[in-house]
């Protein structure tokens, strides 16, 4: 096992690294930038050095400065948290070049995931279903309409190297594809550098359901369940559960075997997601592949008993997953909910400083904080403030938890999407599981009332 660690990132997920490597007795690294002097990352760590400017391109993005701390207090290994460096093949690589272990796949896989139309591909190779369309890039909007006329509006023209819903568009005949195609194609090169287009036929009222898998350096591979994110807003989610109150036990199943064959093909290393997206009748068609330990783990963690953050580091340091596909187990069920410092009238971000942060404990109650009181919320970062974890023996005494415990949240000096948690979590239609991806529209956004 490391003896020492860098941990690229800052906020909750820094902290949440932390603490598992103490743990096990490893010593952390912090990095932060000017406007993170106090942040709570700063003190938790063993040492922590300045990198730069507040602005993430000045700092947690600073490739450089960051290898040269790695180098200089002789770190063995570095974890990227997610976000930020997390999945950059270029990071990943020069890691291995200065012979400091990424803790995360090989670079060459985050590569082939990074690119939408790659990582369909490979998963069709894989016998892994994926949504109806193409896996090349368009080469013009005749083309594009060539291939509608084949899988049947509506579809989805969505961008290569897009995410967070940046260079997507649903497209309901040819006139919009033509207009959505210069523009899509536009915005992508914008963001992403890349124009490289592909259609996909749209599903209606999907959910997000995705499967954690975990593959060690010697070819062992399992699955830890799902996990439901289909609740979001704006592409950003709201609530994530473990298990998912959709799937059944033989579709649960199938699509941990066909994610973990995936994994194997894919010579996958470390702990990733699979995300599929899966309609009304419970057909499921890959979307994407995370190949980071993503925000929503805890409540993986919860129902398995596992340190996803332990197992990440013990098989980055070679070590054999110490335990079989049979052994894991999924005990009751894990809500999680995301606390952002945001006005939850206009949903922009609230900077300020945290007067007043109290918030109950117990038993099956956790915290992920970003934050304490005093702390002040920037606006160089995501303003992610802390996730609250909740885990009871079943869906409806979690639900209940998790409403009672968000009512005694109490915080002051910025205001957050608490009431909004709370709006979700008492919602009659959350609780009977229609949780697909238009929860947010369908029952929380207020209808225009006309008035005479
Ligand atoms: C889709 C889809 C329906 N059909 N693709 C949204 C983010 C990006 N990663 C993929 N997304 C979607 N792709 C097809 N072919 C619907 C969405 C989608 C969505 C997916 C998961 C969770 C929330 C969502 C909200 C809106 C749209």
């Amino acid at each position: 096992m490391f003896k020492k660690i860098l941990i690229a990132n800052r906020g909750e997920i820094a902290i949440r690294v932390m603490r598992t490597c103490r743990n096990l007795g490893i010593k952390t690294i912090a990095v932060y930038s000017e406007a993170d002097a106090q942040a709570p990352h700063v003190k938790f760590a063993d040492e922590a050095y300045l990198i730069g400017g507040s602005r993430v391109n000045e700092s947690y993005l600073n490739v450089e400065k960051i290898m040269e701390v790695a180098k200089i207090y002789e770190a063995e290994a570095i974890h990227p948290g997610y976000g930020l460096l997390s999945e950059n093949e270029n990071f990943a690589r020069r890691c291995e070049q200065e012979g400091i272990k990424f803790i995360g796949p090989p670079p060459e896989v985050i590569a082939k995931m990074g690119s939408k139309i790659e990582s369909r591909r490979a998963m069709k190779e894989a016998g892994v279903s994926v949504v109806p369309g193409i896996s090349y890039p368009l080469k013009d909007a005749a083309e594009a309409i060539k291939v509608a006329s084949e899988i049947g509006y509506p579809i989805m023209l969505k961008a290569s190297a897009g995410g967070g819903g940046i260079g997507m568009q649903i497209v309901h005949n040819d006139e919009a594809l033509i207009k959505a195609f210069a523009g899509n194609q536009k915005r992508a090169t914008d963001f992403f550098g890349d124009g490289a287009m592909y259609v996909e036929k749209y599903i209606e009222n999907p959910r997000h359901i995705e499967i954690q898998v975990l593959a060690d350096e010697h070819g062992n591979t399992v699955y830890l369940w799902e996990r439901e994110c289909s609740i979001q807003r704006r592409h950003q989610k709201v609530v994530e559960e473990a298990p998912s109150p959709f799937l059944d036990e033989e579709t649960r199943r199938i699509m941990g075997e066909v994610a973990v064959n995936a994994t194997k093909s894919l010579q996958y290393k470390n702990a990733g997601t699979i995300e599929f997206l899966v309609d009304e009748a419970k057909n499921f068609y890959f979307l994407e592949m995370n190949t980071r330990l993503q925000v929503e783990h805890p409540v993986t963690e919860e129902i398995t008993g596992l340190d996803l953050v332990e197992e990440q580091l013990k098989v980055a340091s070679g070590q054999v997953l110490s335990f079989k596909q049979e052994e894991i187990k999924r005990m009751g069920h894990a809500i999680e909910v995301r606390i952002y410092a945001e006005d939850p009238k206009t949903f922009f971000p609230s900077p300020g400083t945290i007067n007043k942060l109290r918030m109950p404990d117990g038993e099956g109650i956790r915290h992920e904080l970003a934050v304490e009181e005093g702390s002040t919320v920037t606006p160089f970062y995501d303003p992610m403030i802390a996730k609250l974890i909740i885990h009871d023996s079943n869906r409806e005494l979690a639900i209940d938890r998790l409403h009672q415990i968000l009512n005694q949240y109490e915080v002051e000096g910025i205001k957050t999407n608490i009431p909004m948690l709370i709006q979700v979590v008492s919602h009659p239609a959350f609780r009977n599981g229609d949780t697909t991806t238009n929860f947010v529209e369908k029952y929380l956004t207020p209808k225009k009332v006309k008035k005479n």
